[in-house]
């Protein structure tokens, strides 16, 4: 029953992306050669790869990435290409083997330090480092290279955010005109006023514009991106109707298609949650009675994780009697700790968390569970399935995929998502979840007080719309819309060549 089994792709896929979607350790660092090395893949990380990869596997595909460091290779290029599963008819994994330096300035540079906060509005962290740009424009031919390599006239080039904003124009120019080139931008794309802060923005929108087609999320992204195009770039078209750009005679197409989850995957782990212990993070911190309220995020500036941290301060001053009734558990994910902004943001919440525990706590109780573990993928479907809230309270962010998940896993359908007005989550599944403004803490504060007293019929009724949303607009449902419009930007150009 996965999500993405039937999902039609026109022809072989080759999907790019930054993170390499299995991590493989080789067993055996001294043999002599690979053959006698065994490797060990692990488990896909995340939607997107559960998603892809039976895709992948059915149309013979291709998936280049960057090695990530993780298989110590030296560089032989048979170990950089692996079929995955090992040994048996998979697809092809390339990975892209990056200098550290390459590293440094494309990934931590120009990728993190520029687009990220300028695509998220937070053009005052953004840091412009020298040669950060040049660095990008390599890695970006580095891996249009790798695609032209393996593309075919038939080929779909699927490329994966905003790490590769250089690399669908240079594809382009180097695969057959009848293969197609298609992004996925993960992130939001801004308003022009805050795009103009962008350091090599004309280059950013011509590389972009290299693509046939370019989803966002939501609409909004769509009209941002095009409005951009309309102000930065004077030799486009834009055709705000038809969302359709022409540039140097080449059609982009644009369009809004939110990503959903693998609904039935995490529904399914929900359910075999209750013959297992409740998650361990659970059983040591609080007890059987005790209310818990969830967070789910990476150690990023862009998820509100100290303005949830002051809603829940507030709440606690606010109602005292749930002090001792009610945990907030937060699970938070180191990232990009390389970037000081990063470093400094992680230090000041577990600062917060110290101090609000020091001044609520007592006996056993404690008001906030922190922990930076990685959890299990059974144990998070554990996690959501035990929460009666859940705050997902971002300053920005593209789509949010945790929301989705926690309504999936939700098979009890007793509890409440609190969801920040400002994510593309919200605008998939508005009032039905319980609105919130992050940076107004009073507010805030009532909404989580109004979500712990809110009648049990009244919160299975939002679970059950929310839930069935979900289960509609699913990882399969999307992959679906995007190889739909593939295939109509396909058609549409063949009989334009007839014509
Ligand atoms: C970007 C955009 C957009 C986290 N900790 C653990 C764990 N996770 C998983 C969650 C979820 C994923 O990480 C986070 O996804 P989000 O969508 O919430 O956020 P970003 O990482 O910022 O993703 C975002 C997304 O791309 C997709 O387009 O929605 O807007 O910013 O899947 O479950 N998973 C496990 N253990 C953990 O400890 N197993």
């Amino acid at each position: 029953d996965d999500a993405s089994d039937e999902a039609a792709c026109p022809g072989p896929l080759i999907v790019v992306s930054n993170r390499q979607p299995y991590r493989h350790e080789y067993d055996d660092a001294d043999a002599e050669d690979d053959t006698e090395r065994s490797v060990t893949v692990d488990e896909p990380t995340g939607g997107l790869t559960a998603g892809l990869d039976p895709v992948c596997k059915r149309t013979d595909g291709t998936w280049i990435a960057w090695g990530d460091g993780s298989a110590d290779f030296d560089v032989t290029d048979d170990r950089n290409c692996v079929s995955v599963p090992p040994d048996s008819e998979g697809y092809t994994l390339h990975r892209l083997d990056l200098s550290e330096a390459a590293v440094d300035s494309y990934y931590r540079g120009f990728s993190n330090r520029v687009l990220w906060p300028i695509c998220h509005g937070f053009s005052d962290l953004l840091e412009d480092r020298p040669t950060d740009f040049e660095w990008y424009r390599t890695v970006n031919e580095r891996f249009a290279s790798a695609v032209a390599d393996h593309a075919t006239d038939d080929s779909v080039v699927w490329i994966q955010d905003y790490h590769f904003a250089l690399a669908p124009r240079l594809v382009r120019d180097s695969i057959p005109p009848s293969a197609t080139v298609a992004q996925f931008w993960h992130i939001p794309w801004p308003a022009p006023e805050t795009f103009r802060d962008c350091p090599a923005g004309v280059d950013v929108l011509e590389g972009v514009l290299g693509n046939d087609l370019l989803g966002f999320h939501v609409d909004r992204y769509v009209e941002n991106f095009l409005e951009c195009v309309q102000r930065y770039v004077p030799n486009a078209t834009v055709d705000r109707d038809q969302r359709l750009v022409r540039y140097e005679g080449e059609p982009t197409t644009v369009v809004a298609t939110p990503m959903g989850v693998d609904a039935a995957s995490f529904d399914r782990r929900a359910r075999a949650a209750d013959r297992r212990n409740p998650s361990a993070l659970l059983t040591d911190a609080v007890s059987e009675e005790t209310v818990v309220g969830l967070g789910v995020d990476r150690l990023d500036y862009t998820k509100g994780i100290p303005e949830r941290l002051a809603a829940l301060e507030r709440f606690f001053e606010r109602n005292p009697d749930w002090c001792g009734e009610f945990t907030f558990v937060q699970k938070a994910t180191p990232s990009r700790t390389e970037i000081p902004t990063y470093e400094r943001y992680g230090e000041f919440v577990r600062n917060e968390v110290e101090r609000i525990n020091g001044r609520f706590e007592s006996g056993d109780w404690k008001p906030i569970v922190y922990t930076e573990e990685y959890v299990e993928p059974d144990d998070l479907c554990a996690l959501y399935r035990q929460a009666d809230v859940m705050i997902v309270s971002p300053i920005i962010d593209g789509m949010n995929l945790v929301a989705q998940e926690y309504l999936a896993a939700s098979v009890d359908c007793d509890g409440a998502l609190l969801l920040s007005d400002r994510t593309g989550a919200y605008e998939r599944l508005g009032s039905h979840a319980l609105g919130i403004d992050p940076t107004d803490t009073d507010a805030f504060a009532r909404r989580i007080a109004e979500s712990l007293s809110m009648p049990r019929h009244e919160r299975r009724r939002r679970m059950n719309t929310l839930r069935h949303r979900v289960f509609e607009n699913d990882i399969g449902s999307w992959m679906d819309s995007q190889f739909d419009w593939i295939q109509s930007i396909h058609e549409g150009s063949s009989s334009e060549a007839i014509d």
